[in-house]
């Protein structure tokens, strides 16, 4: 078990630090609500906050890595194997509206592949972590993808397109084609908490279109960890050239391929 490795162990000390941050400014929120440019002004305040603790912890801990932040972009390393790639506040929308589901994803990408991923959720003070060749932990718990082996017994999570980006023709097909034979879909606003939740038997499976690599990378390696499988939305490994993203358990992997890709091939619906 080396949920404790040194290299776990720098990860989830910046995501405890910088989530601090996150804590105290998502209790000062309410107080904002009353001010109508006020929360996201403060709210995007709060994201570069989170993102500055995290570079700052983690350059200290590996001062040659690399680094891919959602929001100050790409900063190349001396050691060109090794870049974090970070969003310091998955789930901002969530957060902005005082909803308790957000989290803060550090994925470590070596030669170019997820090698080790941590993923918090503050408010839940649930804390995911994986490296590769050593398993996934919840709070130190060990995890294992769900057993569910039935697409009628599945619960899959999804995101969806907002403000006009993203193909939402496309999206409304994939979720017509999924929601009409599985148990349930959930729509929860953090892409990278969807992943570990796969990791964790939560949900059975989890589809997207179009993430950033540091929705992604962390998560990856999670639900990889925890036995389970993730492609692109087509059973390939373009998720980091614009692919979309989709993770489930072994036995659900290929049959949630062919519900999303029979979308993508089905005739546009009449308007
Ligand atoms: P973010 O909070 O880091 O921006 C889920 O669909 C993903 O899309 C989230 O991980 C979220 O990452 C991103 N996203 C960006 N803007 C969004 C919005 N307005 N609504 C929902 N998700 C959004
Ligand atoms: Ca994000």
């Amino acid at each position: 078990m080396n949920y404790r490795s040194p290299l776990l162990n720098v990860m989830t000390g910046a995501a405890l630090k910088a989530a601090k941050g996150l804590i105290r400014d998502f209790g000062e929120l309410e107080q904002l609500q009353v001010s109508k440019k006020g929360p996201a002004d403060f709210v995007s305040r709060a994201d570069h906050k989170s993102e500055s603790v995290l570079r700052s912890e983690l350059k200290k801990a590996r001062p040659a890595y690399g680094l891919l932040m959602e929001e100050s972009g790409e900063r190349a390393g001396t050691d060109t194997s090794n870049r974090w790639v970070i969003d310091p506040l998955d789930g901002t929308t969530n957060f902005l509206h005082g909803i308790p589901h957000f989290s803060i994803s550090i994925g470590l990408e070596r030669d170019g592949e997820p090698y080790a991923g941590v993923i918090y959720s503050p408010i839940a003070d649930e804390m995911f972590v994986a490296e590769r060749g050593g398993g996934a932990f919840l709070n130190g718990r060990r995890l294992r993808v769900s057993g569910r082996r039935n697409v009628e017994e599945a619960l899959f999570a999804t995101g969806i397109p907002f403000l006009g980006l993203g193909d939402h023709g496309l999206f409304l097909k994939q979720l017509g084609a999924v929601m009409a034979v599985c148990t349930g879909v959930r729509r929860y606003g953090s892409a990278a908490l969807d992943l570990a939740w796969v990791a964790a038997g939560r949900f059975d499976g989890f589809w997207e279109n179009g993430l950033h690599p540091w929705d992604i990378t962390a998560g990856i390696v999670l639900v990889r960890e925890a036995g389970g499988f993730v492609s692109d939305l087509s059973g390939g490994r373009k998720m980091f050239s614009g692919g979309g993203v989709l993770a489930s358990n072994a036995a659900l992997h290929e049959p949630l391929v062919a519900l999303v890709g029979s979308a993508a091939r089905a005739p546009a619906t009449a308007p």
